[in-house]
């Protein structure tokens, strides 16, 4: 057992009630590794508080216990926050301040971050997804991993892969995928709710969305956005964009990628891609945003032109600042 392992482990063993969140505007490796671990502690009779600042996505309803998610305000008196898929603790958003209020913090990430936090922090970089630091941690922690906590677990490596089809696809991906096979996970079904089935007003949504396309830096970027007026007439809401940066990012001679979403709860959301080489983690970071190097998101306090003035106007010199290979 590794030491980071056993201190966390530790922590746990510790708590008499456990809070536990993951990052705002969350995905399927957020609410299957939150809802993942949720199980495997309850069934240990551990107290679990899973609490998150936004919604779970329509498409990861699905998923064992996400009914058990509550919103904010979030109060009790709890002794240990777990906070997953984030690589710092405002990623919690409104939620930091419980994370901050309990007297130990257990991180568990695969995000790169620049400084450390939490009491114990599990942070690998290497792997695919949360989902698949979890599957190991449990294993070695010697909980038994049965088939609703193999589906969160897939769950979490599918989204981040994309259903194994991006570049963090690592062979031990696929062998933690196929342990949890052959505990009965089903592939095709969890596919088909992750990246398939949606409302009609998402596709309309998309359609919206992808009627504004632009290009930027000759075509090296290119960019869409959606504001409140738009999420009312598709009827859709705002987190459901699911697959509309995915076409961005496919339009042929595109390094990056941005679709901004003008939020309710004010600012404006934007999510980044790039395919080759830009660090698109780099752009979100200088408006206080985070991610990963090909995906990654930040939400800009300004009116939507400006907001997307100056995102498109930092990836533009970041683009212009391509290492000589
Ligand atoms: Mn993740």
């Amino acid at each position: 057992l590794s030491d980071v392992f056993q201190a966390a482990f530790g922590l746990i063993d510790g708590a008499e009630r456990i809070f536990m969140t993951a990052h705002v505007n969350p995905d399927g490796d957020a609410i299957g590794s939150l809802l993942a671990l949720a199980l495997a502690l309850r069934a240990k009779g551990k107290p679990v508080t899973v609490g998150m600042q936004d919604p779970t996505p329509a498409s990861c309803a699905f998923l064992p216990g996400a009914e058990t998610i509550v919103p904010p305000p979030v109060s009790g008196d709890f002794d240990l926050a777990i906070v997953l898929d984030c690589e710092n603790p405002g990623r919690a958003g409104s939620l930091e301040s419980v994370v901050l209020n309990c007297p130990k913090i257990l991180a568990i990430d695969h995000h790169p971050s620049n400084r450390s936090f939490g009491d114990a922090e599990i942070r690998d970089t290497s792997a695919a997804a949360t989902g698949e630091i979890l599957y190991d941690f449990l294993l070695s922690g010697g909980y038994v991993i049965p088939p609703d906590i193999a589906e969160c677990l897939m769950a979490a490596i599918m989204l981040d892969t994309g259903g194994f089809r991006y570049s963090n696809t690592s062979p031990k991906t696929l062998r933690t995928a196929a342990a949890l096979r052959e505990i009965g996970a089903d592939i095709p079904g969890i596919y088909r709710q992750l990246f398939e089935d949606r409302p009609g007003g998402s596709v309309k949504l998309m359609g919206i969305a992808l009627s504004r396309l632009e290009a930027a830096a000759g075509g090296r970027i290119h960019f869409a956005y959606l504001t409140q007026g738009d999420f009312k007439l598709a009827g859709a809401g705002e987190n459901e964009t699911d697959g509309i940066n995915s076409q961005l990012i496919g339009i042929l001679g595109t390094e990056a990628s941005a679709l901004f979403r003008e939020s309710a709860s004010g600012g404006v959301r934007v999510s980044l891609r790039s395919r080759e080489w830009l660090d698109v983690n780099r752009v979100a970071r200088v408006f206080g945003g985070g991610g990963h190097v090909r995906a990654s998101g930040c939400t800009v306090q300004a009116p939507l032109p400006d907001a997307i003035r100056q995102v498109i106007a930092e990836m533009e010199s970041q683009l212009d600042r391509k290492p000589e290979d």
